[in-house]
């Protein structure tokens, strides 16, 4: 499919998806949300990791469009916010890993989208936060829930009643991205990493995502219940049985995803 505002590139069964309207920070308007939604619905299967980033040498994403925000009524704002929650749980819920390669600013809606993805990597110049107070509004793309649940209840009020931005060390001193790369290494470095999880059973990396994500909003028990679930499910995969084959007959396993 032919976008405006994204641009998709698979190699190897992994695909990078970069948000390419650099004139503008790459900002989050209603058409780059909705072609983001419907490219995260029709990956192709044969796409194993997704990589997102963003175009040009500043920005992952700036935010939400504040031009296209600015003067939107509370209905619309309602089917704003909508269209970027769905987006982003669309991303999130995607059967394979997710990794942010968050190359510059990563702000308000840009923020949210990194933490939507299971793993954030960023570059040196890379700046990350919640401005939106700045703007007279909250976080409106699941940034107080997700930004919570990942560097905990504290800091995430820090954060959001400053509206400070981070810079990658801060960031990663915090847990809210994982290394910090030169930003001529950092696409590179996610590849690599992508490249890791294609290596494993392909249903057993999709269920490890599966049970991690819905586990974490359950309490304990019910979360280890969905895990003995997963674990038992895998057990009727082709792949369980190359995989514990390979290892008994000391050779690389031959996953086939079945
Ligand atoms: N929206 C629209 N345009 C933007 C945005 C944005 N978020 N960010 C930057 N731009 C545009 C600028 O207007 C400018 O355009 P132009 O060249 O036409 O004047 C161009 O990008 C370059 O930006 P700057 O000249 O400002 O570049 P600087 O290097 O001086 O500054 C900054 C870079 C610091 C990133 C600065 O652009 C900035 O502060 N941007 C806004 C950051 C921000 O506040 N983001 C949060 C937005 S709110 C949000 O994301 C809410 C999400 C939930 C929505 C829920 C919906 C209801």
């Amino acid at each position: 499919m032919a976008y405006e505002n994204i641009r998709l590139e698979i190699e190897e069964a992994i695909a990078v998806l970069t948000i390419d309207r650099p004139k503008a920070l790459n900002a989050l308007n209603s058409k780059t949300l909705q072609e983001l939604e419907s490219a995260f619905n029709s990956l192709p299967t044969t796409v194993r990791a997704l990589i997102i980033t963003g175009g040009g040498d500043k920005a992952f994403v700036a935010g939400a469009d504040i031009a296209e925000m600015a003067s939107i009524s509370s209905a619309q704002a309602r089917e704003f916010a909508a269209l970027g929650h769905r987006a982003f749980q669309t991303l999130e819920q995607l059967p394979i890993p997710t990794i942010a390669a968050v190359n510059g600013f990563a702000l308000g809606g840009g923020c949210e989208l990194a933490l939507a993805c299971d793993l954030i990597y960023a570059s040196e110049k890379a700046k990350l936060g919640l401005p939106e107070v700045s703007l007279g509004v909250i976080p409106g793309f699941g940034g107080t829930q997700r930004l919570t649940r990942v560097v905990g209840k504290m800091r995430a009020k820090e954060l959001i009643f400053t509206g400070e931005r981070l810079d990658a060390a801060k960031a990663k001193e915090i847990g809210l991205v994982l290394e910090v790369l030169p930003a001529d290494q950092l696409l590179a470095h996610c590849k690599a990493v992508a490249a890791k999880f294609l290596k494993n059973g392909p249903l057993a990396v999709s269920q490890a995502k599966r049970v991690i994500e819905f586990g974490a909003d359950q309490d304990l028990r019910a979360a280890n219940e969905l895990e003995r679930q997963g674990f038992a499910v895998l057990f009727g995969s082709e792949d369980q049985k190359e995989g514990m084959k390979a290892f008994l007959e000391k050779r690389p396993a031959g996953f086939t995803g079945k």
